[in-house]
Parts: structure tokens; sequence; C-alpha cells
């Protein structure tokens, strides 16, 4: 199973600031933890991130027929970008929905989420655990 894992912007900055909401492990620490999981479940991954909503849309196209499974942390693009929507809505493969935080909990701006319609589930407010679980829901599907 090949999966695509996206962040979007400001992910890059984990770890760096805000601890009290995102906890204090680094991307690259979330990585790790994708990589070891993957490992165990038997499953190929490929961790990116993006600060571009279009590298992140081209990235989503060049999914198709080339992956099993998206997760995808659209950060704050989760709750503007319909071109991120559109771009998912293309794909016939499941999509995962991971937010560190949980973005229905916090300013009434983060409520909304383009994505949510298009997933298969989400996974919010797990910390960076979410992104462990995103893998082993993919493994059971
Ligand atoms: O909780 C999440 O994973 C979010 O997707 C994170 C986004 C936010 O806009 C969403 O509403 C919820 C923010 C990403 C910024 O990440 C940083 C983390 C630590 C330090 C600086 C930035």
């Amino acid at each position: 199973m090949n999966i695509l894992i996206l962040n979007g912007p400001n992910l890059n900055m984990l770890g760096l600031r805000e601890p009290e909401i995102y906890g204090d492990k680094t991307l690259d620490d979330v990585k790790g933890m994708c990589l070891e999981k993957a490992q165990e479940l038997g499953q190929s991954i490929d961790f990116r991130q993006s600060n571009h909503e279009g590298e992140l849309v081209t990235w989503i196209q060049d999914a198709r027929d080339a992956v099993d499974g998206v997760i995808i942390n659209a950060a704050a693009y989760t709750h503007t970008s319909v071109a991120i929507h559109d771009a998912l809505k293309l794909l016939d493969i499941p999509i995962i929905e991971v937010h560190i935080s949980d973005p229905k909990t916090r300013e009434e701006f983060r409520h909304i989420s383009y994505i949510e319609p298009l997933a298969k589930k989400v996974v919010a407010g797990k910390g960076v655990e979410g992104y462990v679980l995103a893998l082993e829901i993919l493994a059971k599907l």
C-alpha cells in the first residue's frame, strides 16, 4: 500500500512554537513516527509539506493512479481552499483528514473544513499520534 501524507502551511514550524496547542514534536519527528508505523503495517509512505496551495494541488493531482490512500493535514487551507477540495474530489482512493488540535473547539473560522465532506475519516485532537492512527485506519480499509 502506497500512501501520500501531505502537510500544509506552517507545519514545518511544528515543535518550534505554540507547544501548548501542537506539542513539542517537530515535523521530522512526525515523519519518523509515520515511517516506523508504516514499516510495521507493510505500507510505503511519501511524507511531504508545502506552504504553497498550488504545490499541494499538484501533488494531489499526481497522486491519481500512483497511491492507494492520502492522509492530509492541510493546516489553514483546510478552512479556505476550494482548490484543494476540487483536487481531492478527483481522487477515488480513501482520504483521511488529520489535525493535531481539534479545530472544532477553537476559533469559529476553524470550524469549517473543505476537506471533511471528502474524507473517509477525520482524526482531530489526538496530537501528532493522529498521523499514526490515520495509517492504521488506512491499513484496515
Ligand atoms: O491542528 C491542526 O493540525 C491544524 O491543521 C493546524 C493548523 C491550523 O490552521 C488548523 O486550524 C489546525 C496550523 C498549522 C500551524 O502549525 C504550527 C504548529 C506549531 C507551531 C507553528 C505552526
